[in-house]
């Protein structure tokens, strides 16, 4: 996950297959957290299996980098400012913005269980990564349903088997590199999205 995320960016752009391998990653890691995930990992692995349908289309050139398919689709109007159309598939712009959101709730989380120094509660750490950044984007109903997952997220030891360490130190290590890929695609990414009023898309 680590490998991909940090090959997915180049200068100021994103490799769009690697991003996606990257999110693929995450959602194995989800799995392994136990069936009260399925739901989020589905509804992750959905918004990856648009954009990777885009990149398999007959326009996937224009899909290969972040760069090139904002270009590609303003100029062909893809993307819908005002409303989310329900009988289209959504823009890859659109889509990539939901991952966008998340990978910042992400990076919050695991800072917080890169620096835990082995104590506290995962469920506390994930609600309080969750309210500072994706929660402003869900709705009522979708919080409840975060909050009621987070009580089922396993303590900090087992979190450290899902990625393959067991002492504090090593995770420590394993959670705060993986913390810099994933700031410095989130920057290359709120930069595109900010320069093109791309923030809010419905
Ligand atoms: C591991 C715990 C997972 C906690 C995930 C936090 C987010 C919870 C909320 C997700 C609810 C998803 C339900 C649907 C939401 C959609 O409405 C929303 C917007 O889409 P749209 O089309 O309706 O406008 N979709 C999203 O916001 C996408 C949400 C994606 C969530 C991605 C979560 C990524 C998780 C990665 C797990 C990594 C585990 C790392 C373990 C490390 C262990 C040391």
């Amino acid at each position: 996950m680590i490998k991909a995320f940090h090959s997915s960016f180049i200068e100021n752009d994103i490799i769009l297959g690697e991003y996606l391998e990257g999110w693929r990653e995450l959602i194995k890691f989800m799995d392994a957290l136990g069936t009260v995930f399925t739901f989020i990992s589905q509804e992750t692995m959905t918004k990856v299996n648009i954009l990777q349908g885009y990149l398999n289309g007959e326009n996937g050139k224009s899909y290969r980098t972040l760069l090139t398919m904002v270009k590609f689709e303003l100029e062909n109007e893809v993307v819908n400012f005002k409303e989310f159309p329900p009988n289209r598939v959504p823009s890859g712009c659109r889509t990539l913005l939901r991952l966008h959101r998340a990978l910042k709730w992400l990076e919050v989380f695991l800072y917080k269980l890169g620096m835990s120094e082995g104590h506290g509660q995962t469920s506390e750490m994930c609600a309080d990564a969750y309210h500072k950044t994706l929660a402003h984007h869900h709705s009522w109903f979708i919080r409840q349903v975060a909050e009621v997952a987070f009580l089922a997220l396993p303590p900090l030891k087992e979190m450290y088997t899902v990625v393959c360490v067991q002492k504090h130190e090593e995770a420590k290590t394993v959670l705060l590199t993986t913390v810099d890929s994933i700031v410095k695609v989130y920057n290359i990414t709120q930069e595109v999205y900010t320069m093109n009023g791309m923030l809010d898309l419905p």
